[in-house]
């Protein structure tokens, strides 16, 4: 009887630790770095989604508190808030920067250095109610990263 219920928590171990991969790509993501002692930083990326989905979380093991935030203007002051579900639709970029929607990453038990990378777990949610997740690298920079090749602005040329 024992043995069958280690048998089973480890069943259920694993099958936790297995979450979906969500059917959402990620670029251009970057985390502000931060001073030692900072409490609180922020990571920005741009999400496309293949299938309609919401993110509805995100979790790194560097801070005690990852949370999906929006920026929103009240009359002349800009005010920031826990967003509970962003909805992706397919194919269309949604930009997480700043100024607008980002990661909150709070309580933060370590410095964020430049020139290295922090891990972060977005969580996604589809219309049936299941759940997926994102597993990323993201780079610690003081700016957001260069466009890709192929994407950049028009560039004004000085005669
Ligand atoms: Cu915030």
């Amino acid at each position: 009887m024992k043995r069958f219920a280690m048998t089973a928590f480890l069943a259920a171990a694993a099958l936790g630790a297995q979450a979906q991969t969500a059917p959402v790509t990620a670029t251009g993501a970057w985390a502000r770095p931060t001073v030692q002692g900072q409490p609180t930083s922020a990571a920005y990326l741009t999400l496309t989604a293949k299938e309609p989905v919401a993110l509805v979380g995100a979790s790194t093991p560097v801070a005690g508190v990852a949370e999906v935030h929006e920026m929103k203007m009240e009359g002349s002051v800009m005010h920031m808030q826990a967003a509970d579900a962003i909805r992706l639709e397919p194919g269309k970029p949604l930009e997480l920067k700043p100024g607008g929607y980002h990661i909150m990453l709070m309580q933060l038990k370590t410095q964020l250095k430049p020139q290295t990378s922090v891990p972060l777990t977005l969580t996604f949610r589809n219309a049936a109610g299941a759940k997926s997740e994102l597993q990323l690298s993201v780079p610690v920079s003081a700016t957001a990263p260069a466009p890709a090749a192929g994407m950049q602005m028009p560039m004004q040329h000085s005669k």
